[in-house]
């Protein structure tokens, strides 16, 4: 099996041990990183697949998530290279009652290496957590939400309404997040949308150019 066909089913089997020797193998293949990503996306698309039919349950969804983040520490100095230029701090988090955070920590990476500041503030983050670190952090050009469960789509929809109303000025929000599309985005008043973490670095820039 090719190696990074394996680095897919050992994410898929939640192998945290093996993961990270298989994407160095993949890499010092010479395989792409961004090949590499895209093979444990697809992996715990499988292992999405496999909860909804009931044949696996959120223990080895965990598991394969632990695999996915170890895997994604081998590939991070191998991802966008470090831009020069400053954009501002972004503020990033999961929204409130979603534990969500492989996706998150993508765009985290990627949106920093197009030049942004990065404040994580993790998952479940309540709509005023956002806000204090807002005032906390200076030049917050950046507010980025992710959202994953069709459930927390409603906070994603507060935050940005609370986001929007503090009486704060000077930052965009970008929202994401599986369940998210650009019409809802448009919907809940964000600024901007976007599919995945590559999209979402090209578009926090676009938009705080454009500011
Ligand atoms: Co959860 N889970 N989960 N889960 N989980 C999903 C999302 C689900 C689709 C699985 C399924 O049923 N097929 C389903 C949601 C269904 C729905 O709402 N429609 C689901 C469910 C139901 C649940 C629980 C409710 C299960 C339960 O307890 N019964 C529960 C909820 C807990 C909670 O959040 N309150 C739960 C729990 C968990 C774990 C904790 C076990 C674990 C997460 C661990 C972690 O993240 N540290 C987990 C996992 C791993 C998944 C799946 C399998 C994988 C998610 C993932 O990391 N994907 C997922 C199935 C799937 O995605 N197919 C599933 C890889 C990641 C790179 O993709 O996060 O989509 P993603 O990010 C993408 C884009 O969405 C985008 O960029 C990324 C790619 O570049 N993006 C943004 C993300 N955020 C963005 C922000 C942006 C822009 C783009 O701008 C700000």
């Amino acid at each position: 099996m090719a190696k990074i066909e394996e680095v897919k089913a050992n994410v898929e089997k939640g192998k945290t041990k093996l993961v990270p020797g298989l994407v160095q193998d993949a890499l010092d293949e010479g395989n792409p990183a961004g090949d590499i990503l895209q093979a444990m996306v697809e992996g715990m698309g499988v292992v999405g697949d496999r909860f909804s039919s009931g044949e696996i349950f959120v223990p080895e969804m965990l598991m394969a998530a632990k695999a996915m983040s170890k895997g994604v520490d081998v590939l991070k100095p191998h991802m966008a290279g470090s831009s020069s230029t400053s954009l501002g701090t972004c503020v990033i988090g999961t929204v409130k009652g979603d534990l969500h955070d492989i996706g998150k920590n993508l765009v985290a990476m990627m949106v920093e290496s197009a030049g942004f500041t990065m404040v994580d503030l993790g998952v479940d983050v309540p709509a005023e957590k956002f806000i204090d670190a807002i005032k906390a952090n200076e030049n917050v050009t950046l507010v980025a939400c992710s959202g994953l469960l069709t459930t927390t789509m409603p906070a994603l929809k507060d935050t940005v309404a609370t986001l929007k109303s503090c009486g704060l000025n000077g930052f965009k929000v970008i929202v994401g997040g599986a369940p998210v599309t650009e019409a809802f985005a448009d919907e809940i008043g964000a600024d901007g949308y976007a599919p995945d973490a590559g999209s979402a670095a090209v578009i926090a820039k676009d938009l705080v150019n454009a500011a």
